[in-house]
């Protein structure tokens, strides 16, 4: 009889125990902020710091439950995850959009829901702003201005201000904002300076397999060219590729110069080496500042509409081992 009563109670202290902890787990999870975050997809390596980023920010630790959709660079599949994130009733949503339209009734359905929305890396052109909180990112036209300017300055130092000079544009995802305002950047120099041409503009889509094929096929027609403007660093590295397979030389002791944007380590790395003259920051950082933002607004300040990223230019001159080893992408 004994060893029923003592078998019982072993029961009921077990019961108790689960019940606790499953309270806990319950208890901790509605102390949580549910974050439904629509990631454009995993095509560059600045995505993927991106991704890293804002994960290792949105974590359990910090407060957060965090519900992670990666769209693969299909805007149908963001807005898709977002509905989802609307129907699980989360208590936030960050966006990375793919492009910079389409987004207003999706928008609205989360307004319409009460769920704030906070835009990060590339804007959203909506009919209205007070559709998202705020929004986290780069200044793409200082970034494209920055590479123009350096780039007329690189001429002038090297004896050719006045010398035709011949610009392949390879072109990150057309209708993104990063794409739209590099270009912008390089169309504008272009026209101030008689001299310069854009010879052609391929869309490499961001990615380094695109920007490979649109380049070697180019290349296969056209090898006159004097500069290749690439608004990404995994498009510089298909580039590079096509360029050694069509045996064209580039970099400071090559034919042709390499402006590449984002800067991430392995860019760094060539730059350092000579074999791209330009790598202009692109900041993919955003997860502290976004960690931020969030808790202010549960704090209940208000959060600014705007907040930029804090980005560089590299070229040799400026660059180490030492620092490369210590980036954080
Ligand atoms: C820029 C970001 C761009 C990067 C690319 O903020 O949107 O998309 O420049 C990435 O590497 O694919």
């Amino acid at each position: 009889m004994k060893r029923i009563i003592s078998l019982a109670l072993c029961f009921l202290i077990l019961l108790f125990a689960v019940g606790c902890s499953a309270a806990e787990d319950e208890k901790s999870d509605d102390n949580l902020i549910v974050v439904g975050f629509s990631q454009l997809g995993s095509e560059s390596d600045w995505r993927a710091a991106n991704t890293q980023s804002i994960s290792l920010a949105l974590s359990e630790e910090n407060g957060y439950k965090l519900l992670f959709d990666n769209a693969k660079q299909n805007q149908e599949n963001q807005l898709m995850a977002i509905r989802n994130f609307i129907l699980q009733g989360v208590d936030i949503i960050v966006l990375a959009p793919a492009a910079e339209t389409g987004w207003d009734n999706v928008l609205l359905e989360a307004k319409a829901a009460g769920i704030p929305v906070i835009i990060v890396d590339r804007e959203v052109s909506v009919e209205d702003e007070n559709l998202y909180m705020g929004r986290i990112g780069s200044d793409f036209l200082k970034e494209g201005e920055i590479a123009v300017s350096w780039l007329g300055n690189k001429l002038v130092s090297l004896g050719r201000g006045t010398e035709q000079i011949n610009i392949l544009h390879v072109k990150g995802t057309d209708g993104s904002t990063a794409q739209i305002m590099r270009t912008r950047a390089l169309e504008e120099g272009v026209a101030g300076r008689s001299n310069w041409t854009i010879a052609a503009q391929l869309s490499g889509e961001f990615t380094e397999a695109k920007g490979y094929e649109v380049v070697r096929d180019y290349l296969k027609t056209n090898t006159d060219i004097d500069v290749i403007y690439s608004e990404n660093d995994n498009m510089t590295f298909g580039a590079m590729r096509a360029l050694d397979e069509a045996g064209l030389t580039y970099g400071e002791n090559g034919e042709i110069i390499i402006i590449s944007f984002d800067a991430v380590r392995e860019a760094l790395g060539y730059c350092l080496e000579g074999k791209i003259n330009l790598c202009v920051e692109c900041n993919p950082l955003h997860g502290a500042l976004l960690d931020q933002l969030i808790k202010q607004y549960y704090a209940g300040e208000s959060i600014p509409k705007y907040t930029y990223v804090e980005e560089a230019y590299f070229t040799r001159d400026n660059l180490s081992l030492e620092f490369i080893e210590n980036r954080l992408y």
